[in-house]
């Protein structure tokens, strides 16, 4: 299993023209805002403060990049799905993501969060077109699992794992569904199974969009 053993914030990114200039493999963590994105962030990097985590949703506005074990990047995306983001943002944000997502070979994967209280919402749903159409391989993230009794959270996983059977399987580009919590630290030892491994495949190729 992948052990980490530093993780430091290195940059933050609003303009693709800033993103690093060491190209490592990038692994993303994506989700709207108040899903737990910086809490699953320290959580997995046993650390507390690494990620500022807020109860005041849409802190994160940049393209947050932490170098781990001076390897590889763990990439924290902004949060989307904030009500008070001005229209002008939100075009911003999705011209943002869209660019990032079309560099294609960095990227090993992406965690997808939603709250495992949650359906996904239409921006989760557009999100995992865009990881499909540039056929990035992801995980499925349920995020704050603690808060679900366990025989809720078992019919929670099976309804997402029905609703999202063809990106299960045939080709789709989901490579499972992950509960997790920070509280008991459910998942953490799954992700960073999950992380080595897709780190041995191959790059995926550029592709444009339609
Ligand atoms: N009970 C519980 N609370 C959690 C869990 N994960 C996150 N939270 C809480 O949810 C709130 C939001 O968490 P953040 O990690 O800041 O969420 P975020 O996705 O980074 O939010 P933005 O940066 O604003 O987009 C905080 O109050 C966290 O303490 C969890 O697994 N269990
Ligand atoms: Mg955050």
């Amino acid at each position: 299993m992948l052990k980490i053993t530093s993780a430091e914030f290195l940059q933050g990114v609003a303009d693709l023209r800033q993103l690093p200039k060491n190209e490592l493999k990038e692994i993303l963590f994506i989700g709207r805002s108040n899903v737990g994105k910086s809490s699953l962030l320290n959580k997995i990097c046993g650390r507390k403060n690494l990620a500022r985590s807020s109860s005041t949703p849409g802190k994160t506005r940049e393209i947050n990049y932490y170098i781990i074990n001076n390897q590889f990047y763990f990439v924290d995306l902004p949060g989307y799905g904030y009500a008070k983001v001005p229209e002008q943002m939100r075009a911003g944000w999705k011209k943002l993501i869209e660019d990032f997502l079309k560099r294609g070979s960095p990227i090993s994967l992406a965690m997808q969060l939603i709250d495992s209280r949650q359906e996904p919402t239409p921006l989760d749903l557009m999100m995992m077109d865009w990881l499909e159409y540039y056929e990035v391989p992801y995980l499925l993230v349920l995020t704050k699992a603690d808060k679900l009794p366990t025989s809720k959270l078992t019919k929670q996983l099976e309804a997402y794992k029905d609703r999202f059977h063809s990106q299960l399987t045939n080709g789709g580009c989901c490579a499972g569904i992950v509960p997790f919590s920070i509280v008991d630290g459910d998942g953490r030892t799954e992700l960073l199974k999950r992380i080595e491994g897709h780190f041995e495949h191959s790059p995926r190729r550029k592709k444009e969009a339609v």
